[in-house]
C-alpha cells in the first residue's frame, strides 16, 4: 500500500472504532452547575451507559441548557428527553412523596437520609412508574443551611426577608418565619441575590460554593435541617424500547452512580463550607435559641407532611423509625 493509502486507512479505522456511530443518542437535560459533583457524577453515569457496548450513548447537558430544572421532569414524561435529573422534591405539589426527603429535622445525617431513602424507594419508583418514569439512581446533596446578609439570632429577625425557595417546603418555611418566599432555580440564583431578588436562601453549601454567594450574602447558619436528593430518571417508553442487556446496563451504572455519588457528597461537604468561609463569609452553628424554633416550624411541618401523604406518608416514616 503507498503512504496515503495506509494513512487514510488508519483515520477510517479511527473513526470506526471511536464510534459516533451509535444506533441511539439520548440527551439528558441536568439543572445544576457543571462542575457541581452532581453533574459530573451524572457524566460519568452517561459514559458508563455509552461504554457498555450496547449501542446507546448518553450525553449531559448541564446548567438548565437543554430543560430548566422546573421544565426536566415534564420534558421526560412527555418524552421530549429521554432521560434526566431532577430534585424531586420541587414537585411535591403532584405528589407528596416526592418531598420526603425535606421535612425539617427527620433525616439530618448521610447515615438518616440514606434510611430514609431506602425506606420510601419502593413507594416513589410506584409513584414515579404511574407519571410514566422509571427510577434510576439519587444522589444526596449536603445538610441544608440558612444564608442571610445579617447576623440572625431568632427567627424575629427574619422578619420580612425575600428569601428564595427551590420546593414547597422551603417556601413554608419562609411563610413559618415571616419571610418573603420566591421560587428560583440554582441556575438564576447569583443574579437573584445580586439584583435583590432574594437576599437570603436555605441550601447546601455546595450550591452557595458552585453560585459564589458570598460576593452578595455574609452569614451562613449550618442548621442541617435535611438532606434533598437529585433523582435521574428515564421516560418509560424510551425504557421500554430498549434491549434487555442496555436496561441493565442503565441500571448498573445507575447502582454505581448512587454509590460514587453519595461519597462525594459526604467528601466535599466541609470542603464547600471551608469555601464559604474563605470567600468571606461567617459560617457558624444556629443560637441555641434559632435552633429551637425551627425545630417547632419542623414538627408543623412533619405533621402537615404526615397529613398529606396519608398512609402511604406513615408506612415510609413507621419504616424509617424502625
Ligand atoms: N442545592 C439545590 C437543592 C438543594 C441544594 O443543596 C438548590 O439550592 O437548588
Amino acid at each position: 500500500m503507498r503512504l496515503k493509502t495506509v494513512l487514510t486507512a488508519g483515520v477510517a479505522a479511527l473513526v470506526a472504532t471511536s464510534g459516533a456511530a451509535f444506533a441511539e443518542k439520548w440527551d439528558m437535560p441536568l439543572a445544576y452547575a457543571a462542575s457541581n459533583y452532581h453533574s459530573e457524577n451524572a457524566a460519568a453515569f452517561a459514559q458508563c451507559v455509552t461504554d457498555s457496548g450496547n449501542d446507546l450513548e448518553v450525553v449531559t447537558h448541564p446548567g438548565g441548557s437543554l430543560f430548566k430544572g422546573g421544565e426536566i421532569k415534564r420534558a421526560v414524561q412527555t418524552g421530549q428527553a429521554p432521560i434526566g435529573e431532577r430534585l424531586l422534591s420541587a414537585h411535591a405539589n403532584e405528589d407528596p412523596l416526592f418531598g420526603v426527603d425535606s421535612v425539617p429535622f427527620v433525616a439530618t445525617s448521610f447515615d438518616a437520609s440514606e434510611k430514609l431513602w431506602a425506606a420510601a424507594q419502593d413507594k416513589m419508583k410506584a409513584a414515579l412508574d404511574e407519571q410514566n418514569l422509571v427510577y434510576v439512581y439519587a444522589v444526596p446533596w449536603p445538610p441544608q443551611g440558612l444564608y442571610f446578609k445579617k447576623p440572625i439570632e431568632s427567627v424575629a429577625d427574619m422578619k420580612g426577608i425575600k428569601f428564595r425557595a427551590y420546593n414547597a417546603a422551603t417556601s413554608r418555611i419562609a411563610e413559618l418565619a415571616g419571610m418573603v418566599p420566591v421560587q428560583i432555580e440554582a441556575a438564576e440564583l447569583s443574579q437573584a441575590l445580586a439584583t435583590g431578588v432574594a437576599e437570603s436562601f436555605i441550601s447546601s453549601g455546595s450550591t452557595g460554593y458552585d453560585r459564589k454567594v458570598w460576593e452578595h450574602l455574609t452569614h451562613f447558619y449550618d442548621v442541617q435541617a435535611w438532606l434533598p436528593r437529585n433523582t435521574v430518571f428515564v421516560n418509560k417508553d424510551a425504557y421500554n424500547g430498549l434491549n434487555e442487556a442496555a436496561q441493565e446496563a442503565i441500571m448498573d451504572c445507575g447502582d454505581k452512580a448512587a454509590a460514587d455519588g453519595l461519597a462525594k457528597a459526604k467528601e466535599l461537604t466541609d470542603f464547600y463550607i471551608k469555601g464559604l468561609a474563605e470567600g468571606g463569609m461567617e459560617t457558624l452553628p444556629p443560637s441555641d435559641g434559632l435552633k429551637a424554633e425551627l425545630q417547632a416550624f419542623g414538627e408543623t411541618m412533619a405533621a402537615e407532611w404526615l397529613e398529606a401523604a396519608g398512609d402511604d406518608g406513615k408506612a415510609v416514616m413507621d419504616a424509617f423509625a424502625k
